[in-house]
């Protein structure tokens, strides 16, 4: 399977088959003998007999422009007096496509997880916490969905992080699914709140990525440390 995107930099491929990894002959000439003999600009295998083209092609891990990390908070761990984000652990980080297909393959997606898990999944060197440096100045927009209809938009919004789909790509820090008894909601946090060109420019990507017709809307960390019912700052 392969999700192509419109940005042909960020086609995202799934980990290749069995086949395609058994090949053990990284670059086979079907006529080694023959090489030497070549001209300058001359092809390997060509001339009338086209059954010497090679098509063996060695299929190499497809790095990513960023490593990031899942995390996830185990509800069951949590208790009313631990401080938040205690329970929080860094479970995967994964640099390759290969890497995440297998990842996201053998993970539950939001509808299969307990209400209550926040399942986050952020640029390695940034913790998904206001405290982190990289966050403190910054905020999140947030889609909700029902209780289990956000599969789609989460997976949707993971391949946009990874195949860095977003003209504004350094604002990006990641994203975070929370599973609730009602709604699930998938939030993509960024570090400039106040760069309102910026967020703006992120949340329309966003949305038409996800082909998400509903209001989004832009709360600022700042704002949701005073006001746990912080008001959205921008809204789409
Ligand atoms: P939330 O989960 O971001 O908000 O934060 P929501 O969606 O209103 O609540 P929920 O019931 O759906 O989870 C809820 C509360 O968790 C906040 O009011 C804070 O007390 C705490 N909290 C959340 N975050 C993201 C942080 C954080 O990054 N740092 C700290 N210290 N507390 C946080």
């Amino acid at each position: 399977m392969v999700v192509e995107s419109e940005n042909p930099k960020s086609s995202i491929t799934t980990t290749p088959t069995q086949e395609d990894q058994s090949n053990p002959n990284p670059n086979p000439n079907p006529n080694p003998n023959t090489d030497d003999d070549l001209e300058e600009g001359e092809i390997v295998g060509g001339g009338d007999d086209s059954s010497k083209i090679p098509t063996a092609v060695t299929q190499q891990p497809h790095p990513l422009e960023h490593s990031w990390t899942f995390w996830f908070d185990n509800p069951s761990a949590k208790s009313k007096q631990a401080a938040w984000g205690s329970s929080m652990r860094s479970i995967y980080t994964f640099a390759t496509v290969e890497e995440f297909w297998s990842l996201y393959n053998n993970i539950n997606h939001p509808s299969k997880l307990v209400v209550g898990a926040d399942f986050y999944c952020f640029k390695s060197n940034i913790e998904p916490k206001w405290e982190d440096p990289v966050c403190a100045n910054g905020g999140k927009w947030t889609v909700i969905t029902q209780r289990g209809k956000s599969d789609t938009y989460w997976l949707y919004t993971l391949l946009a992080l990874i195949g860095e789909q977003f003209e504004h790509g350094d604002e990006i820090c990641g994203a975070v699914v929370n599973v609730r008894g009602r709604q699930e909601k998938v939030s993509l946090w960024t570090k400039n709140a106040a760069n309102e060109a910026a967020q703006v420019s992120i949340g329309e990507q966003w949305k038409k990525l996800l082909d998400f017709n509903d209001t989004i809307g832009f709360v600022f960390h700042d704002d949701a440390k005073q006001d746990r019912g912080a008001k959205n700052r921008y809204t789409l």
